[in-house]
């Protein structure tokens, strides 16, 4: 999903690309290897489990101040005589599953007492916070696609009809809204199923805390991961139903801590590796279908590229599989070579040559962030992490340059520290963020002690950046569970999740920003996802550290 910003860079680069005559074509990885990945994902494809909701329980939406995006659904009642009865004054009706699920909708709509003589239209909407069944969505003002949004028009010329929504949708409520249907004519809906998948399987061991708020958090995290897991680790059900790098590490974290469904990670690390880019260097994201392909587009997320590795690396720690890791080694030491050509003399981050190599910072959904720390902080912690991986397989004397390189890198990140404040500053305006103070925490870049003394600053700071997206908020707790920050580490994720579930969230949020409900990467509210993988986290804090947050 790309924003106006990385659109207008995606064109620049393309432009450039076109004006400069292409180079011979060199495939890094012969098309024969990459096949072999690509059969190796093709045979860890999970399967899917099903569960059958009829809806039954009806709603009212109703504006409130209060609640989150200003409405909520009350009122939860036996819907009587929905499909007894005529269909016929019940235009606007409202559903509610009763929880979060992502699947197919099927509904079937039969004569009641009288032929109906013309076709009938229904719009069903499917929503997965309440506010997306009230903000109107046209004119649509988003950056996105608007047939994104869940909204379905059905028109139908016989009866009996038995119609499949052929979309696969993700919700909670569903509208039903008559658009036409003939005066003279009643009808009824004789039946409705949605029904849920998902590959995870089973249900990890019940929490020993008996703190409500966490219970409610790792319920949520479960439900919005589990609905992320299809046949691969998605980015969210709603938008934009794709393998995305980032926020398979975060998934396969959180999935070592409760489905554990290694088939699902091994598919989604060769599948990757199987559709790199011809000079080897991994695509951020990938479609499974009708064929898997690469998202083909002239920028490169390159963090997501180095967050492989780290995924490799955990991969292999967790589950001991050295033959897919060995397998993999070759795609990992290729993604690291870039870093020497990003740095500047000092072996720090320079943007501008990034700029150049047409390639995209993200950190965090944040406009208003300089990336320049946070990528030096990712750089170093990604060279650590392939280090670690190599050692594992015996294969350090690959990449006898690493060690050096990550002190260099270490020393160079050392130019950003201001003395007087410190912190870590970041851009030629030596911008203060959350962000920042993370990354080089996480790359060790400072020890401990220092590393906790940086944070502290931070969160002092009321100007400083603060995360846009649970995507960098996860690794702001990682940041502070390292430096021995528990008690804080537990408090943040009871405010920021916590926030998220006392607004009625029944899975975790793309972006979430506790002071504006209305946040969106794509200027639209209900284009958001609200079931989103890199959102899943607590889950793997609540269970990896029970001393923390389970006592
Ligand atoms: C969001 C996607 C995905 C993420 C990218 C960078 O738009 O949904 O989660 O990895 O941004």
């Amino acid at each position: 999903m790309y924003t106006k910003t990385i659109l207008k860079q995606i064109l620049a680069v393309s432009v450039l690309s076109i004006t400069t005559i292409p180079a011979i074509a060199q495939h890094y990885f012969s098309d024969a290897q990459k096949s072999e990945w690509l059969k190796k994902a093709q045979e860890n494809t999970p399967e899917l489990f099903y569960t059958t909701i009829k809806p039954e329980i009806q709603v009212d939406i109703v504006a409130d101040k209060q609640s989150f995006q200003g409405y909520k659904a009350v009122n939860p009642r036996k819907a009587e005589g929905l499909y007894s009865e005529s269909f016929k004054g019940k235009s606007g009706i409202v559903l509610d599953l009763g929880d979060h699920y992502t699947g197919y909708f099927t509904f079937r709509v039969e004569e009641f007492q009288s032929d109906s003589d013309a076709p009938i239209r229904l719009k069903f909407t499917f929503a997965e916070v309440p506010a997306e069944l009230r903000i109107p969505f046209d004119p649509y003002k988003g950056t996105i696609s608007r047939a994104w949004l869940q909204d379905e028009v059905v028109t139908i010329e016989q009866l009996p009809a038995t119609i499949k929504i052929p979309r696969r949708l993700s919700c909670r409520y569903l509208q039903i809204d008559i658009l036409g249907d003939s005066q003279y004519a009643q009808y009824r809906i004789s039946d409705m199923k949605f029904v849920a998948q998902t590959s995870a399987k089973g249900s990890p061991a019940p929490l020993s805390t008996s703190d409500k708020l966490l219970r409610e958090i790792d319920k949520v995290s479960q439900k919005t991961l589990r609905e992320c897991m299809q046949t691969v680790f998605e980015d969210g059900p709603k938008r934009d139903h794709r393998l995305w790098i980032g926020d398979l590490y975060l998934q396969m974290l959180a999935d070592n801590y409760t489905f554990q469904n290694r088939a699902l990670a091994k598919r989604c690390l060769y599948i990757l590796a199987g559709l790199c880019k011809d000079d080897g260097y991994l695509n951020h994201t990938i479609f499974e279908t009708p064929v898997p392909h690469p998202q083909v587009v002239p920028i490169l997320l390159y963090e997501y590229a180095l967050i492989y590795n780290a995924t490799l690396n955990d991969y292999l720690q967790e589950t001991h599989d050295t033959q897919t890791a060995s397998d993999l080694w070759p795609v990992a030491k290729r993604q690291i070579e870039k870093i020497p050509s990003l740095l500047d003399k000092d072996g720090l981050f320079d943007p501008e040559k990034a700029n150049k190599q047409g390639l995209w910072q993200l950190v965090d959904w944040q406009e208003s962030l300089d990336r320049q720390a946070s990528e030096q902080g990712i750089y170093i912690f990604a060279l650590e992490q392939t280090y670690q991986l190599a050692k594992t397989l015996g294969k350090e004397k690959e990449v006898a340059h690493v060690p050096a390189l990550i002190k260099q890198m270490k020393k160079g990140a050392m130019k950003l520290y201001d003395k007087q404040k410190g912190v870590f500053v970041s851009g030629k305006d030596r911008q203060v963020s959350y962000a920042s103070q993370t990354w080089m925490v996480l790359a060790k870049v400072v020890g401990k002690e220092q590393g906790r003394e940086i944070l502290s600053r931070v969160f002092a700071d009321a100007k400083a950046v603060k995360p846009g997206s649970p995507y960098l908020y996860h690794y702001v707790i990682q940041a502070m569970v390292d430096t021995g920050m528990g008690q804080e580490a537990k408090k943040a994720v009871k405010n920021y999740w916590g926030g998220m579930v006392q607004k009625g969230a029944d899975t975790f949020w793309e972006v979430y920003d506790p002071d504006n409900d209305f946040i969106s990467p794509y200027q639209f509210a209900p284009i958001n996802s609200y079931c989103h993988a890199w959102s899943c986290t607590p889950i793997y804090f609540i269970r990896k550290y029970p001393e923390i947050f389970q006592k």
